[in-house]
Formats: C-alpha cells, sequence, structure tokens
C-alpha cells in the first residue's frame, strides 16, 4: 500500500514537473514524463506530418523527366530529395514517442493516419510545379515557422531545418510563376489556371476554422501550437495576395478585401465539403497516391532486409570483439 502511495506520488510530483516546463515555455525532451494525451496528440501529428512530406513527394516527382530545362530539373531533383529529407527527419522524431516507423506506415496504409489534404490533386502542367513551390511550399513555411516553437524538442528542431530548405522551395516556386507570367499569353494563362485551381486547397491546408477544430484546445494547452489554424491562414493570405500583385496573377476570391479593423483580408467561404471528401479518402488522386506508395514500399522491402541484416552482423562482431 504505501508502495503505492509512493509510486503515485512520484508519478503526480513527475507530471507537475512536465507542467511546469510547459508553463515556462521549456522544452519536453523525449525522457521526460508526460501525459498519455500529449505523447498520441504528437505522434499524430507528426506522422501525419511525416507521411505529407513524402506523399507530397509524388505530384512533383511526376515532373522530373518533364522539366522544361537542365537547371529545373536540377533544382527539381534537389527539392523533391529535400521533401524526401523532411519525412525522415520527422518519422526519426516521431520514433522518440514510442511508435515505430514500421506501425507508422501500416497505419498510412490502413488509413487511420491522414497526410496533407493537398496532394490528393493532379499536377496537370508545368505551371502547377510553380503553384505547388510557392503555394503549398508557402502555406508549410508559415505553419513550420510557428511549428519551431512547439513544446516538443526533437519536433522543434526538426522544424528549424525544415524551415531553412522550405524557404529555398517556395522561392523556386515563385520564380517559376513569375517567369511564366513574364512569358507568352499561353504561359500566362498557364500560370494562372495553377494559381486557379491551388489557391484553395493551399487555403484548406491550416484546417478546419478554429471553432471546427477539434484539436486545438490541447494542442494550444500544451504549447504543441502557437497560433490557431485561422491566425496562420491569415498571415498566409495577407504575405500572398502581395506576391501575387507584383507578378500580375489574380487571387481567384471575389470576396477577398483589405479589412481596416483586423489588420488582414477578409476572404471568401472555403468550401469545407471539399475538404472533408479529399481528407477522407475520396478527393481526385487518393487512391493513385496510396496504391504508388504502397507498391514502392513493397519494392523496397529487400533495401530494408539487408539494412536490418547489415546492422545485425555489426551487432554480433561488436559482442565478439
Ligand atoms: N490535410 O483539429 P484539427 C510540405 C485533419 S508537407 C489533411 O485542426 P490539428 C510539402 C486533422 O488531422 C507539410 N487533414 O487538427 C511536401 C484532424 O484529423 P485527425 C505538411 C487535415 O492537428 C512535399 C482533423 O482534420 N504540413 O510542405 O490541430 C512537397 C481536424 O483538424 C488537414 C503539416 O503536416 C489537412 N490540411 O491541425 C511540397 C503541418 N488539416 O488527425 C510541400 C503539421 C486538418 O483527428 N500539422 N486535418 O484524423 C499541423 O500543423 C496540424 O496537424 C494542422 C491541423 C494545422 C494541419
Amino acid at each position: 500500500m504505501e508502495l503505492l502511495e509512493k509510486n503515485e506520488q512520484v508519478q503526480t510530483e513527475l507530471l507537475r514537473h512536465f507542467e511546469n516546463k510547459i508553463e515556462k515555455g521549456d522544452s519536453i525532451e523525449p525522457r521526460d514524463k508526460m501525459p498519455d494525451g500529449y505523447r498520441k496528440h504528437l505522434i499524430r501529428q507528426m506522422s501525419q506530418h511525416a507521411h505529407s512530406e513524402v506523399i507530397g513527394m509524388q505530384p512533383e516527382g511526376n515532373w522530373i523527366t518533364r522539366a522544361p530545362s537542365l537547371r529545373a530539373k536540377q533544382i527539381l531533383l534537389a527539392k523533391i530529395q529535400d521533401e524526401g529529407g523532411h519525412g525522415l527527419y520527422l518519422y526519426s522524431a516521431a520514433e522518440t514517442l514510442g511508435i515505430s516507423r514500421d506501425e507508422m506506415i501500416s497505419q498510412l496504409h490502413s488509413g487511420k493516419a491522414k497526410y496533407s489534404n493537398i496532394f490528393n490533386y493532379p499536377a496537370l502542367t508545368w505551371a502547377d510545379i510553380g503553384a505547388i513551390g510557392w503555394l503549398v511550399d508557402g502555406a508549410a513555411i508559415v505553419n513550420q515557422v510557428s511549428l519551431q516553437r512547439t513544446s516538443y524538442g526533437p519536433y522543434s528542431r526538426a522544424m528549424v531545418r525544415i524551415c531553412k530548405e522550405e524557404s529555398f522551395h517556395q522561392r523556386q516556386g515563385y520564380e517559376i510563376m513569375a517567369k511564366m507570367m513574364s512569358g507568352t499569353d499561353a504561359q500566362k494563362e498557364m500560370a494562372q489556371d495553377a494559381m486557379n485551381r491551388w489557391w484553395w486547397p493551399s487555403l484548406m491546408m491550416f484546417g478546419p476554422h478554429d471553432s471546427e477544430s477539434p484539436h486545438t484546445g490541447d494542442a494550444v494547452k500544451w504549447k504543441i501550437k502557437r497560433h490557431s489554424n485561422d491566425e496562420l491562414r491569415a498571415k498566409f493570405i495577407d504575405k500572398t495576395v502581395q506576391q501575387a500583385e507584383v507578378i500580375g496573377l489574380t487571387i481567384p476570391d471575389k470576396d477577398l478585401k483589405w479589412n481596416d479593423a483586423t489588420g488582414h483580408y477578409d476572404h471568401g467561404a472555403i468550401d469545407w465539403n471539399e475538404f472533408y471528401k479529399v481528407i477522407s479518402g475520396s478527393g481526385p488522386c487518393n487512391h493513385q497516391r496510396m496504391e504508388h506508395h504502397k507498391r514502392v514500399h513493397a519494392e523496397g522491402a529487400w533495401v530494408r532486409e539487408a539494412a536490418e541484416a547489415y546492422r545485425a552482423k555489426q551487432e554480433k562482431q561488436l559482442l565478439h570483439s
């Protein structure tokens, strides 16, 4: 009995330590005691973030062989490789919470774990590659800059590195759009068409409005989120409207209007029916994205087996040395 009470006291003390750290804004590290809800919340968000990075390689990968110049091809290859790297940092950071990479992948394949809505749309033209870099990476940066101050140490440190690379990605996308907007009428039309198709799904990347966001309460309490979905969406719109104006692109929203009182743009209604349809598996490319991932994952089994055999051999050698 005494032992039980003592154990309870220790647990309470450790949890108080966690709450104090959160209160002070110190980072939580893998060995720290943390509430089960905090751990689960992070596993959900970080694994989904990692899946998004990796699935996000598909729409762009489709254009490597069709890039319009050697320079464009090199830049696109480097960018896509970066996205794979981001996925790996994030899987590693999530593993520190006690989930294995295999479990995360099987949750992705079973549909239990989501990935960003945005990667379920097709990249139809070269201008889409510009729009992905400019709008999709642009939206991702706004979200990830805020996550640099998230309370979980490994996640926050991964974000610092990822943000540096994302800003290069955003600029390469903007450069493609700017170049097309200074080209022929057909190129300008192509750029505007890409803008029209990617604008609204990019706004959806920030998630549902705060009033409809079930995870925001805990995320703010635990300082996982430092800004809400709507705050970050507003930040993204404010900076992107100006960038569009500079190169002559029109934002496809007739209700977009500067609001002096809020200091932000007001925007038209987002089609949340489309968002929920896409994130629950019925977007234009969901099936294609998952089938591709499953096939390539299965084809890569021999690499994982070889790495495992090498690790076991090294361990054996170490034991006998
Ligand atoms: N897509 O309560 P909420 C990149 C789900 S990749 C799909 O607001 P939360 C790149 C949400 O998961 C970078 N699902 O949730 C790569 C939840 O469902 P579950 C991607 C979404 O977590 C390659 C439900 O809706 N960035 O840059 O508080 C090439 C309710 O939402 C989405 C990240 O992953 C969505 N957009 O807030 C180019 C950022 N939004 O889990 C570029 C990390 C919401 O209960 N994630 N849902 O089944 C986050 O910051 C947060 O998870 C979110 C959502 C702001 C996205």
